[in-house]
This record gives structure tokens, C-alpha cells and sequence, in this order.
């Protein structure tokens, strides 16, 4: 019987609650067929390069393989080549690409020690999934030890447009891998356009209207499969006591204050500098905001080895200090930035009473954070969702308040247009992005790209020895 092989950067842990709506989704998916997780286990050990140690442990239907990087490989594959070069390029953010001779070197062989770990745990009927911009040539180093089986990409990134993507140090090498696998998924259909535009302007390969694309003598299918959230999980969330608590205690506190969220990872990607800038200009032009609305920034520390990511934390703490220091008043502080992780029973609680959820990331692949404030609103009094047409989410949320982040002017604008919406249009707007949200659940995601997986016609295989 056919087994399912998730592979992803990190090896999930299905015996520990699962933080977010991916870990869920594949928990359960694997759960239901059965199968194994590969993924690095977050161990750093000292081996020779290459030779990560494999550790395979069972949890209930579902196996998991967990392998050592050492510290080269960690810095050099997810710190370089991953997160240095093709996370800023991926998001078009070229000025931030580093490189550095090694980068490269170990992401091909990261991928090859996990393709050796996987050849041997996999069999012939089973089908292969794997995840995100860490592991493209997987399939590549997969066919060369000579597996047949299907296997799928899915892409949580942006895939950038052909000019950026040919700016990519050794992009057409990495491009070519792309080709190795059966189905490859995108978040959005922009992003299957770029691809195929890539692959017409800069592979020089006639690309039809349909949803397949060959080149290197190889045909992949590519296709948008939105990712969404686990709408039930989170909204039962609100049920909780500390939920419940979080709730009465913050109303209590705002006292017909209004609060304006955002929550996401302190990346560049997400436009946080421009968020606050724009908060800053709603208290300039709109003055009925000071003392009234607050902004609170959940931004939570992340890839602190790459330089960048210091870079946006300073810029970060000296733009919400300036416009505390312009605005605040004695029992009033306009900025509220928590820069730690914060429980989901816990954000989920303040969701719930935020009237406005700000989602501006400048570029995204998707962004749960807008399904996630839309989920758990109250619909007889619910919240708006101002969100930036540069994230994935806004090609099907289209009932949102739509801005361009880098227009601090106009967002700020919206933003007020938000605060002061009539009750009737933000329940229209609410319905409206209510119903997709949970027609679109990260349930459907991975069942349609996994029935879409296995009725794609498998791949020949000539040149799969590359
Ligand atoms: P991310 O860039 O991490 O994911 P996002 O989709 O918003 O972005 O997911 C972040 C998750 O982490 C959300 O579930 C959010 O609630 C949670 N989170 C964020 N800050 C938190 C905090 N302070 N405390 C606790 N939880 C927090 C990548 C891509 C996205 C794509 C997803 C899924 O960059 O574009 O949507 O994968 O494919």
C-alpha cells in the first residue's frame, strides 16, 4: 500500500501540540495514510559532512526520521544558501542577497544526505511530498539514485518574477532541479504565471495554456493549491479559560480603546518599519486616534545568525521608541511591541477583540496571520482586515481592505477608513471572508494537492541520472 513521505526543513513532532496549521495538516494527513516525516532533527552534532545521523522513532501511524546537521552544514545550508540567498531573492529582495562560495556547496549536499537517508527508508508505491525553498533539488539527488516514485514540491514562498529569478546566483542550475518533480504546487496563481514566464523567457521553452511545462526533456505539472489554516483548531481556541480570561481582562483594560494588531515573525518580508510608519501618519492626519487607538506588534525573534534580521530589530525598536515618544501620555501608550512568541490560545484571545488586524507584508507567500484574524472574529460585531495586495492572501481575500504598504499615505487612510467602518459593511465584508477562509482550510490544501499528486501522469525518466 502507498505510504505518504512528508519532507520538509524541520521534522514536525506530532506527540507535542502542534503550534501551527501546517504541522496539523500533515500530522493528520499522515496520521490517516500513514507514513513517515523526514526533516532535520534540530540537532547540531559533530559529524563529518554528509554524515548526519539518521534517528527514526514511531508516533502512532506515522515514523519519524530525524537528521543531524553539523555546523557547517547548519550555517552554510540554512543559515547561507536557504535563508541568506534564496529567502531575499524568493521575496524580492535582491540587496539582501549574500553569497559566499561555501553556500551553495552545502545546500547540494544537505539535499544529497537527505535524498541517501530517504532511498532507503522509502518503497516503490510510495509517494513523496516534499516541502519549501530548502529542499528544491531533492527530487533531482531522489531520481539519481534511481526512485520512480511521485513526488511533489510545494512552495510556501513567493516564486519571484523571471528577471529576479535570473539575478540568482546559480538560479538556472536551481531551476532545472524544479523539473525532477510531478506536481509542483504554488500559493497562488501569480506565482505559477512567474514560473511559467520564467521558464518561456529565460529556459526558452514553448509554454502552453495548460498547467503543464517542459523543458530539460522533462514535463512538470504546476498549479496554484492556496494553503489555509485549521479553522476548528483555532477557533476552539476562544473556548478556552485562559482565552476567556485573556479577553475579559483586555476589555476591562481598554475601556472603548481600539486595537489595531499585527503578528508575525520580526522579518523583513513582513514590513514592520512600514507599518510603523504608517501608524505614525494615522496620529499625524487623524488626531481623534491619540489616546484611542493602540497598535500592537507581536513580533517574535527569528534567524538571528543572519545578519539582516539584526539589522530590522534595531530599526524596528528606534521607530515604535519615536512614536511613543511623540504621542504617549501619561495612561496611554500608542505602541505596544512584544518582540517573544506568544501562545496561540493567547492570540487567538486577542484577535478576537482587535478591530482592525494589520497585515502589511511587502511580499508573502500566503500569510495565516490574515486567515487567522478573520477566523476568530465575532460576527455580530466583527473587526477588519487591512492587508497588503503584495500577500498571497489577497488573490482570494479580496473582501479585505486592500493597500500597498510602501504608500504610507494612502495605507494610513485605509487604516482610518477601517477604525471608523459602518457595523453593516464590515459584517458584508466579514461573511464574505468568513466563507473562504473555511471553504479553503488547510484540510482541503493538502487534500487537493495530494489527489492532485496522485493523478498527474509520472514523469519518464531519461537524464534522471543528473
Ligand atoms: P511564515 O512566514 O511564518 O510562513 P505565516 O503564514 O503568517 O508566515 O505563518 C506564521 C504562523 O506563525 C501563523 O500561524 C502565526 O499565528 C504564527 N505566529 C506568528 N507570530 C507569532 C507569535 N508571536 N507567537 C505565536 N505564533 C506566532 C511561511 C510563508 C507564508 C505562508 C506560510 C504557510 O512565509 O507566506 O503563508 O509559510 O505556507
Amino acid at each position: 500500500m502507498s505510504r505518504l513521505i512528508v519532507v520538509s526543513n524541520r521534522l514536525g513532532d506530532p506527540s507535542k501540540p502542534a503550534k501551527g496549521g501546517l504541522a496539523v495538516a500533515l500530522n493528520g494527513a499522515l496520521n490517516t495514510i500513514g507514513g513517515v516525516w523526514v526533516g532535520w532533527s534540530g540537532n547540531i552534532s559533530e559529524t563529518a559532512d554528509g554524515d548526519g545521523k539518521l534517528s527514526v522513532r514511531q508516533v502512532g501511524k506515522v515514523e519519524l526520521a530525524g537528521i543531524d546537521l553539523n555546523q557547517a552544514e547548519y550555517d552554510n545550508y540554512y543559515l547561507g544558501y536557504a535563508n541568506s540567498v534564496l529567502w531575499p531573492a524568493f521575496h524580492h529582495r535582491l540587496d539582501l542577497v549574500s553569497t559566499e562560495p561555501e553556500f551553495d556547496k552545502f545546500y547540494r549536499s544537505v539535499n544529497r544526505t537527505f535524498a541517501h537517508h530517504i532511498a532507503r527508508l522509502v518503497e516503490p508505491e510510495d509517494v513523496i511530498w516534499v516541502h519549501d525553498y530548502h529542499l528544491v533539488p531533492l527530487a533531482m539527488e531522489l531520481r539519481a539514485l534511481g526512485l520512480k516514485n511521485r513526488i511533489g514540491f510545494f512552495l510556501h514562498i513567493p516564486f519571484p518574477p523571471s528577471q529576479i529569478a535570473a539575478a540568482i546566483p546559480d538560479g538556472v542550475w536551481l531551476m532545472r532541479t524544479l523539473f525532477y518533480y510531478d506536481l509542483i504546487g504554488f500559493q497562488t496563481q501569480a506565482d505559477v504565471t512567474n514560473f511559467k514566464l520564467y521558464a518561456e523567457r529565460r529556459l526558452d521553452v514553448p509554454v502552453e495554456d495548460g498547467d503543464q511545462v517542459t523543458a530539460f526533456g522533462r514535463t512538470v505539472t504546476a498549479r496554484s493549491f492556496p494553503i489555509g489554516m485549521d479553522v476548528d483548531q483555532f477557533r476552539a481556541l476562544l473556548d478556552e479559560e485562559e482565552a476567556q480570561e485573556v479577553i475579559t481582562r483586555l476589555r476591562e483594560k481598554a475601556r472603548g480603546r481600539k486595537w489595531i494588531t499585527g503578528v508575525e515573525r520580526l522579518d523583513y518580508s513582513k514590513g514592520l518599519p512600514d507599518r510603523m510608519r504608517i501608524f505614525q501618519r494615522l496620529l499625524r492626519k487623524y488626531p481623534d486616534n491619540i489616546g484611542v487607538s493602540t497598535l500592537v506588534q507581536i513580533a517574535p525573534p527569528t534567524r538571528e545568525g543572519v545578519d539582516a534580521y539584526a539589522d530590522i530589530r534595531q530599526e524596528l525598536e528606534q521607530l515604535s521608541g519615536a512614536v511613543n515618544g511623540e504621542f504617549a501620555t501619561i495612561d496611554w501608550t500608542p505602541v505596544r511591541y512584544i518582540h517573544r512568541q506568544v501562545a496561540r490560545v493567547r492570540l487567538a484571545a486577542i484577535f478576537s477583540i482587535s478591530k482592525v488586524g494589520l497585515v502589511t507584508p511587502l511580499r508573502d507567500g500566503m500569510n495565516l496571520v490574515a486567515k487567522e484574524y478573520v477566523s476568530v472574529q465575532p460576527p455580530d460585531d466583527p473587526g477588519v482586515l487591512v492587508l497588503s495586495q503584495f500577500a498571497g492572501a489577497a488573490e482570494e481575500m479580496t473582501e479585505a481592505l486592500l493597500v500597498n504598504p510602501y504608500d504610507v499615505e494612502a495605507t494610513a487612510d485605509t487604516l482610518q477608513r477601517a477604525l471608523t467602518m459602518p457595523l453593516e459593511e464590515r459584517q458584508e465584508r466579514f461573511q464574505a471572508l468568513s466563507g473562504k477562509v473555511e471553504d479553503g482550510d488547510v484540510v482541503t490544501w493538502c487534500r487537493s494537492f495530494l489527489e492532485a499528486l496522485h493523478s498527474v501522469k509520472p514523469q519518464s525518466s531519461p537524464g534522471d541520472n543528473a
